[in-house]
């Protein structure tokens, strides 16, 4: 090549690298917008069709409906996207691996044996690495925030790390990866039982004083402070993990966030509250605490009619894990008759043995279904459909939960999903029906967006060729 011509082409080289690098940074400086038009959406108001979204720094900044899609992006139909009110991430990793029957009879406690074995080899790494592909099969699965209830605290000797938020911060690396938006939960833990017992050696790396959970709240609160909208609420773990005076000592760092506990989950659990204190956990706690709707209980299975009704009109939220639930054999959740009462639940997937926002709603009304011998049983009235009342239901708790609003409106987060209406399960079916598909027929998720961005197409996380790349190699070594 004769030099001139050499020297033009490195000019023209270098011109194009640093216009590529101006113009990319530029767009990084710009508040992103987009525009997509969804042949139907799921409007906080109702259903609309032709709807044109106009997303601007993470938010719905317009909606127009009955419009044209002009130059859009083309998407089907357009539903709020489902919170997922309670997550232990890391269990993701042993889904499947406690399905083999042991010496004496299974149950939840010797499930939880298993947990407690497995966790022990956990380091900050591999839990980044599980969370990761936990929120992206989430956000494959429907779910655009997760209320992490985040128990795994210290080194497996028990030991703080020296930063005592290290594992929230993991949380929070694998949020910023994935895209979904984070509730972080930091999980108070000092007792293995009723009565201010001592905790096993099996619980060492949860445990915590009063004063050592204010600073991990604290820190916890700055290593979320830079992911967009994420919040921070507290959970103290259960009442066999806390004591009363904890409980009061603990409730004011939640500042206005949630407040999660699990409450009834084992009748052997309702068995050893009442033997310590004379009450029921739900009983108990509404005596002990101001449950309002800051409160989410998870897995108040064991309530009894007086319990439903008190727990109904409180305003606090019910959380509901019926995969989770069913999988460890806790007992069903009397939902017909707190629902009547007009009590407000959302959904987790708990352990993620499975990860799925539908098949969570199918078998909550299955359960249901099983138990009255009857059929649309948590639809709101005649006429209405099932998976759409489900939806809207789980929806309105489960972000009440998480310390966020539910809906597709102007000014909201913009965290929605669409289905591909010419899916076998879809086709034909407007509307609510939609959703009685997705949730009882199998019907799929096409596209996945969080806080503006396209984060799933063709039911697929973008980045999910690498997460699971590298939680591969983390599960060669974890199970070694
Ligand atoms: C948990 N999971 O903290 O991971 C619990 C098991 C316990 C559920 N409750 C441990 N599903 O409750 O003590
Ligand atoms: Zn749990």
């Amino acid at each position: 090549m004769r030099p001139p011509l050499r020297t033009a082409l490195i000019c023209i080289y270098i011109f194009s690298t640093v216009g590529v690098c101006l113009v990319t940074v530029m767009q990084n400086l710009e508040p992103e917008t987009r525009v997509v038009w969804c042949q139907s959406a799921l409007l906080a108001d109702g259903w609309a069709r032709d709807v044109k979204f106009t997303l601007a720094e993470g938010r719905i900044a317009r909606i127009d409906t009955d419009v044209a899609p002009g130059d859009a992006a083309r998407l089907g139909v357009a539903l709020p996207g489902m919170p997922n009110l309670h997550s232990h991430a890391f269990q993701r990793a042993m889904a499947g691996l406690a399905e083999h029957r042991g010496e004496g009879s299974d149950s939840f406690w010797t499930w939880r044996e298993v947990m407690y074995r497995f966790l022990e080899r956990l380091n900050p790494e591999a839990v980044q690495a599980i969370a990761a592909m936990a929120q992206v099969e989430m956000l494959e699965g429907g779910f655009t925030r997760v209320g992490e209830f985040h128990y795994l605290h210290h080194a497996p000797d028990g030991g703080a790390y020296d930063d005592p938020a290290e594992m929230a911060a993991r949380m929070a690396a694998a949020a910023e990866e994935t895209g979904i938006g984070l509730t972080l939960l930091p999980v108070f833990y000092a007792h293995s039982g009723f009565g201010g017992a001592a905790p096993t050696p099996g619980q060492r790396r949860f445990i915590h004083d009063v004063d050592s959970f204010g600073v991990l709240v604290e820190a916890s609160r700055r290593a979320l402070a830079n992911l967009p909208d994420a919040v921070v609420g507290i959970a103290p773990h259960s009442l066999r993990a806390v004591t009363a005076e904890e409980l009061t000592a603990i409730t004011p760092l939640a500042a206005g966030g949630p407040i999660h506990i699990h409450i009834a989950e084992q009748t052997q659990e309702v068995d050893a509250c009442l033997a310590a204190t004379g009450q029921r956990p739900v009983r108990w706690l509404m005596n002990h605490a101001e449950v309002d709707e800051r409160w989410c209980l998870v897995h108040a299975t064991h309530i009894n009619a007086t319990e439903t009704e008190r727990l109904a009109k409180s305003g606090a939220i019910a959380g509901l894990c019926p995969i989770t639930e069913a999988n460890l054999g806790d007992g069903v959740f009397p939902a017909v008759s707190y629902v009547a009462a007009g009590g407000a639940f959302g959904i987790g997937s708990d352990s993620n043995v499975l990860i799925d926002a539908a098949e969570e709603l199918r078998i909550l009304e299955y359960g249901q279904r099983l138990t009255h011998r009857g059929r649309n049983l948590l639809a709101l009235g005649a006429g209405r459909s099932n998976g759409g009342d489900l939806w809207r239901a789980a929806g309105t708790g489960g972000a009440q939960a998480l310390g966020v609003r539910f809906g597709l409106r102007r000014g909201a987060p913009a965290d929605f999903l669409t289905l591909d209406p010419s899916h076998p399960a879809m086709v034909g079916r407007a509307n609510d029906a939609l959703i009685d598909s997705l949730v009882f027929a199998g019907g799929a998720i096409d596209t996945v967006w969080r806080h503006g961005r396209q984060v799933v197409s063709g039911g697929r996380h973008q980045a999910r060729d690498a997460i699971q790349a590298r939680y591969a190699e983390t599960l060669k070594v974890l199970l070694a």
